[in-house]
This record gives structure tokens, sequence and C-alpha cells, in this order.
């Protein structure tokens, strides 16, 4: 038996339908990730969009690069696709009569950014023009349905992909809405965002894809059973409530092997 999350199960679980690949901005076929860890090439600043800047890949995950600008520090590193329209190799920026460009916070006095580029390029790997994929075509239209499933980029920890449920439609904006994690982590991007992926991208892709939020009905893991039982040990033990939320909501399981679960009423 497979181990961890499954999409067959959990649209049946959950008599949901998954969102159609062509309502994507996303390649059909699986993106060979040709780059290393260290290479270097130029990516527009994710804080400063009009500039050019070096960049160097600090890991990779499936076909996703983590990126970090040279002359940054290590908290803005962001993610990118191989395919992303955002990545070239280095000297693009110089061919279309650009001046790559020190990064938003750069550490240094601007004055150093002349011989800090030359420093920084000088014997480095750079990555081959193969490595950087065609950026796929935008759907003409948004498409997407309420209530569709899809995996998508959790923008507060951009290093994770999570099953998503499509939880609004505004013209060409999307509500990516979380299954499990009430709200928290929800947002609105274009339908033709690079963060939101159709359901069995991460599994083709050989990206981890992260587990419903255990709030997540009625879909449970063997993981999220444990945690919800130990929440009510806790729960249960404190003692200072007469009804614990988790033993009154109807959903919820009633653990009868744990004897601090017993109602103190
Ligand atoms: N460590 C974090 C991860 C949350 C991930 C949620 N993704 C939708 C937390 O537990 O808050």
């Amino acid at each position: 038996e497979k181990q961890g999350f499954s999409w067959d199960q959990y649209l049946i679980a959950n008599k949901a339908v998954a969102a159609s690949i062509t309502y994507f901005k996303q390649a059909h076929d699986p993106l060979k990730n040709e780059f290393s860890k260290d290479m270097k090439l130029e990516a527009n600043d994710p804080r400063n969009n009009t500039s050019s800047c070096i960049a160097t890949v600090i890991d990779m995950q499936g076909p996703r690069l983590r990126l970090r600008l040279d002359g940054s520090d290590d908290k803005n590193d962001f993610w990118r696709l191989v395919d992303s329209g955002d990545l070239h190799p280095v000297g693009y920026c110089e061919e279309h009569k650009g001046m790559l460009q020190p990064p938003l916070g750069f550490r240094m006095n601007s004055s150093s950014w002349p011989g800090f580029l030359q420093k920084t390029l000088n014997g480095a790997l750079l990555a081959p023009a193969h490595c950087f994929k065609k950026e796929p075509q935008k759907p003409s239209k948004n498409e997407f349905q309420v209530g569709q499933k899809l995996e998508a980029v959790d923008r507060k920890n951009p290093a994770l992909i999570c099953p998503a449920t499509i939880g609004a439609i505004s013209e060409d904006l999307v509500h990516i809405t979380f299954d499990g994690w009430r709200g928290a982590f929800d947002y609105w991007c274009k339908y033709d965002s690079r963060d939101i992926f159709p359901v069995g991208w991460c599994e083709k892709s050989g990206h981890p894809l992260q587990s419903p939020g255990i709030k997540a009905t009625p879909y449970k893991s063997k993981i999220s059973s444990r945690v919800t039982s130990e929440l009510s040990i806790s729960v249960g033990g404190g003692s200072a409530h007469s009804g614990s939320p988790s033993a009154s909501s109807p959903g919820s399981q009633k653990s009868p092997i744990n004897p601090l679960a017993s109602p103190a009423s």
C-alpha cells in the first residue's frame, strides 16, 4: 500500500473534482530539471521586478529552484520553476541592452557593486542555456470553478506545495484555500499564476506534496488522527474548561482508550 496522502481516495471521500490540467499555465509534460546547486543565472528581483540580478541555485525540489540573489541576505530566498520567464542564462541582460542591478537590500555600499559583480561571476558555475525551459502558454481565460481541487504553493512557506480548493472566483482571480488549514494561508492570485498546479503535478514532477491540515474532513491520515487524539489529551488534561471544543464538536472522534477524555461533568 502507498504511504501518505492519496488524491484518489481524498477526491472520493470529499466527493470533489480536480480542476482540469488545461486551466493552468503549466507544462503538460513533466519538466526536466537540468540545473544543479551553486549554478548562477539571471533572475528578476522579486522585490523589484524591473531589475535583473545574478542569482545562485541554493536548493532544488523536482523542477523548482530555490534561488538567492548574489549580494542579498539569506532571508529573501525565492522559488522558481525551471520554465519561469523570470530566469535567463548569464549574459541575457547585456545582450538585451540592460544592466545587471544590485538586489534590493544589497548588503554593501552601492559604489562597490561593479567590483562585487565582477568578483561574484569570476570562475562561477554558469547555468547552461539548455537548463532554461520555454515558459508555457497561458490559457485564454479563467475556467476554474468553485470547489475544484488543485495543488498550490503555500506562499508563507514557499518550499511547500499543498492540497487546495478553489474557494471563490472574481474575473481573472481565483481564491486559493488550503485544505484543513482554516484560512490562515489562503490567498488570491491570477488564474495563470505559476504557483498553482493540477492534481497529480507533484507526483509526476517528483516534488513532495504536503498532506492536508488536520481540520480537513473526512479524510484522515494515520498521522492526523494521532495528532487529533494528542490534542484532546492536552485539552482534557487542562480541566479548566467543562466542555472541550474537541469533545463537543459533532465531527470529532472520541478516543475510548484515553482516560483523560472522559467528560468531567
Ligand atoms: N510549520 C507550519 C506549516 C504550515 C503549512 C501549511 N500549509 C498550508 C505550521 O504548522 O504552521
